[in-house]
């Protein structure tokens, strides 16, 4: 008996809005944090950050693209993610990613219970990724 398409889906999608920042592009460290709120996207291996936090309800988890720009898109095969040590940012319950091609975010929530989501779930996609 064939399985139903949701059993198929492996990645624990995930959609929200999160405090994010760009420090690394392909290698080479950004000067300055820029800090902003965005819709935040994770599916299929593929972390998208929008430009802003106003459009999300709009196209559920999936991009909605005529009301929004991805800013940022993350390629979650052969990234890694950790909590960020305290001399990456005062803020607290921040997480960084390392792309595989060298650019680092740091991804932020004042929740804690939020940001574990969000642990758990970019982990979890990493480690898919890294099975196939
Ligand atoms: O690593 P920094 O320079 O302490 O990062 C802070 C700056 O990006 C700051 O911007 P201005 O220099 O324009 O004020 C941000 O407002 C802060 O949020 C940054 O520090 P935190 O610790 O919040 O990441």
């Amino acid at each position: 008996q064939a399985s139903p398409p949701e059993e198929k889906t492996k990645t624990l999608d995930k959609a929200g809005v999160l405090h994010r920042t760009k420090t690394a592009d392909k290698g080479k460290r950004l000067r300055k944090k820029h800090w902003s709120a965005s819709w935040t996207v994770l599916e299929g291996g593929v972390l998208t950050f929008f430009k802003d936090s106003k459009t999300s309800a709009a196209g559920g988890l999936r991009q909605p693209s005529k009301f929004s720009t991805p800013e940022y898109t993350v390629e979650l095969r052969g990234a890694s993610l950790s909590w960020a040590p305290k001399d990456k940012s005062s803020k607290k319950n921040v997480l960084e990613l390392r792309s595989r091609d060298g650019s680092e975010y740091l991804i932020q929530h004042d929740s804690e219970a939020i940001i574990s989501t969000w642990h758990k779930a970019i982990a979890q996609g990493i480690q898919e990724l890294s099975a196939e």
